[in-house]
Order: C-alpha cells, then structure tokens, then sequence
C-alpha cells in the first residue's frame, strides 16, 4: 500500500520546490540568528500518539455517517497507525483502549508493531460506560460510586488495563472519570470528592514504580451539573494525593469557552505536574475538532510554554505524553490525524522559532508591544518547509495528505475491509 520507494518517488517529485523553500528558510534562520540543525533536531524528535478510538468515523449522539474501510480489529489500528507514522514519522505510538483494544495474541501485536516501528503509549481505562456482564452499573459513578463494591470493581478494571499495558510494554495509564452529578442536591461534593481520591489512591499503588497515573479532568459532559474532577486544580490536588506516579493531563477540549489553556499548562509545569496533552480543536467545548483548526494561535502560545519549560532548568517536569484525542464526524479519520499532526508540528516549529531571551527582556522592561511582537514574529513565520524537512529527514513524505490522497489509500482500505467495515470500539 505505501512503500519506501513510493515515498522517495513522491519526494523526487517535490525536491526541486522544497529545495527553494528550504533554501529561502535556512537564510531566514541564519539572519535572524537561530540555528536551524538544532531547531531541525527537535522537530524530528517530536511524537504524538494516535489514540486506537480515532481511526474509525466518530459520531454525535444524533448521528454516524462512516465513509468506509475502517479497522476491525486491534490490529488493523495498528496498521493504521503504521501507515500515519510511514507518511510523518512523528506518529510512532499508539494509545489503547481497554475493554476496547484488548490484545487476543501478546506476541503477535509485538510483532505487528515491531513491523511499523510502533510501540503503546498509554492505555486507557474505560468506567464511562457498562460492559457486557459487568456485575455493578457505573450508572451513577465508578470510582466516586457511594457503594464500595462499586468503586472496587472500578479499581479492579484499572488495575486489570495496566496488567494489559505491562503485557505490551507501556507505562502509563490514562484515567478520564466520568463520573458526576446532573442536579443539585445529587452528590454530597466532599464525600463524593474523598471517596474518588481514594479510589485513585488504590489504582496507583498498584502500578509498577515506572509507571505514570494521568489523571484527565472535564468541566462538563456526559453529566451538567458537576462533574467529579471538573479542572485543573481538582486533577492536581488529585495527583498531589496519589504520590510522585501521577500527573495531570490537560485536554484541550476539556476547558469552558476562552479558558486561558497556556497559562493552566504553565502552572502546571512550574508545579511539576503536567504528565500528559491531549490535542484536539474547540469551537464551543469539547467539540474533538482538528487540531489548531479552529485557534491555531492558542496551540502556538501553548507551545510557547512548552518550549520556555524544556530550556529552563529550574523546571522539574516529567517528559509529557502527547496524544491526539479527537473525533473524526465528517473527514477521512486518517486524513484528519494526518492534519492534525502537522498542525501540531506547525506550532512546535513557530514556538522553538520565539526569541527567547528578547521576550523576557521585554516582559522584565515591562514593553507590552515588545513583549507580544516577538510572539507574533514566530508565529507569522511559514514554517512548513521546516516541518517538511524535519519529516523527509526522519524517512517520510514531504506532503504526507498530498501522497496519502495520491496512492487513494482510503479506496485500497474500502477494497480491504469492505464499505461497511466499522471501527471496534466506537
Ligand atoms: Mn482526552
């Protein structure tokens, strides 16, 4: 379907055009004097995983509309995967969902991912909705449940999905509870509270010492009046009281309209809390949209900290796991993620881009415009010759959608797996 050769010959084709490009960058960087191989170096080592639930048509709770040849089965995700990650190379992982993605054969998804040069990222607890012959409903609560028996089986999914993660060499565990209240009066807010932290407390304990709890929060959805871990401040509180193993995940959907994203990430890494990224676009909520769709600039000031965190020393932040986590209703999911992907590559390349020293000198002479003119030098900058470099450097294409729609691999997957092929899991 897609071959080494394939990728040479489509980056023959653009060679002459990318040269130009390139050429011109490389001049700009120089002037503006900042080191291009460096900046080159960090860009290709850049991954973001590709969550096992975004490869298949996502929906609304209205309606479903696949467009065809979707993985069946754990390991056409893999294969899916394997393909993002031979166009980019900055798709090398895979975020599993447990009951969803459970491995029937351990050896043989080892092997399959040896073959794409893929490993696990992260695997992914699910209490949000009943399995089939599950003993106790989550119908109003998992790990909050007022119940006992109710949280334990809760814990007991936990600790069996990090069983699942140990089998496929991960070392995180992703927790997204939702669990909450719709009316007032419902839950009793600080039991409520107590009776979660515990539960985490229990799940974490019982991780290998190597292995990192990422603790999700929501303000909203599936419950609307209040959710158990709504913000940052809750999922930090949370992680504080389970110990060094866990971390906070922001979800950039998971915020109320014009929330201050950059600076919640800032904190956190000034805490040395920020574990896990989950990327995605907003528009109202948490709408599971392309990211840097919708607020490219936001995504860009959010790697602006990123960036300032990983050149200061004085930050003790743990590596952060960077996973997309959206939902695909009306585009080709590949060719979403695939977009996606670039877009975040876009605004890491614009953020190493930002003069540093110059934007701390303005902000210490306290020169607003000063301040806010050198972030908008780098992030008016066209940096895609620079991504694009960084990938073919890495072995991928130079416009990864531009051959993904030129070998027409959406119709090869329909051919494969049929037109009614639908994702498992979704
Ligand atoms: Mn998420």
């Amino acid at each position: 379907m897609l071959t080494d050769s394939r990728i040479q010959e489509h980056n023959e084709k653009l060679a002459d055009d990318h040269a130009f490009r390139w050429g011109y960058m490389q001049e700009w960087l120089h002037r503006k004097g900042l080191d291009a191989e460096q900046i080159l170096q960090q860009i290709q080592a850049f991954q973001v995983a590709i969550p096992s639930w975004a490869l298949g048509t996502g929906g609304t709770r209205f309606g479903r509309y696949p467009g065809g040849g979707e993985p069946r089965s754990l390991e056409e995700k893999i294969e899916d995967v394997g393909l993002l990650n031979a166009l980019n190379r900055a798709s090398g992982s895979i975020s599993l969902h447990i009951p969803w993605d459970i491995p029937q054969d351990v050896q043989a998804i080892h092997t399959l991912l040896d073959e794409h040069h893929l490993v696990i990222d992260s695997v992914n607890s699910n209490t949000f909705q009943d399995q089939k012959d599950q003993q106790d409903s989550y119908k109003f609560g998992s790990l909050c449940h007022t119940q006992a028996h109710v949280r334990q089986q809760a814990i007991d999914h936990n600790i069996e999905v990090i069983e699942y993660g140990k089998q496929l060499g991960c070392r995180t565990l992703t927790v997204w509870l939702a669990d909450g209240s719709n009316f007032p009066g419902q839950h009793h807010f600080r039991r409520a509270y107590q009776r979660t932290a515990d539960s985490l407390k229990a799940i974490c304990n019982a991780m290998p010492e190597d292995w990192t709890m990422l603790v999700e929060y929501k303000p909203y959805e599936p419950h609307f009046y209040s959710m158990i871990i709504p913000d940052w401040g809750t999922s930090l509180r949370l992680s504080e009281y389970c110990g060094p193993n866990a971390q906070v995940l922001v979800d950039l959907g998971h915020h109320l309209p014009n929330t201050n994203i950059e600076q919640i990430v800032a904190r956190l890494l000034h805490f040395g809390r920020l574990g896990g990224f989950h990327f995605n676009g907003s528009m109202y909520g948490d709408d599971d949209l392309t990211t840097g769709s919708i607020k490219p600039f936001q995504l860009f000031l959010i790697f602006c900290e990123l960036v300032q965190a990983a050149q200061d020393t004085a930050v003790q932040n743990p590596p952060v796991a960077y996973m997309i986590d959206a939902s695909h209703n009306t585009k080709d999911p590949l060719e979403d993620l695939l977009q996606s992907v670039q877009n975040i590559l876009t605004a890491y390349a614009k953020a190493l881009l930002v003069n540093t020293k110059g934007l701390f000198t303005a902000q210490e002479a306290n020169d607003v415009v000063r301040a806010e003119e050198v972030l908008k030098d780098a992030f008016l900058a066209d940096v895609r010759p620079l991504v694009a470099e960084a990938i073919r450097r890495n072995g991928g294409a130079l416009n990864p959608l531009g051959l993904y729609r030129q070998l027409d691999i959406r119709r090869q997957l329909i051919d494969k797996r049929g037109r009614l092929a639908v994702a498992t899991g979704l």
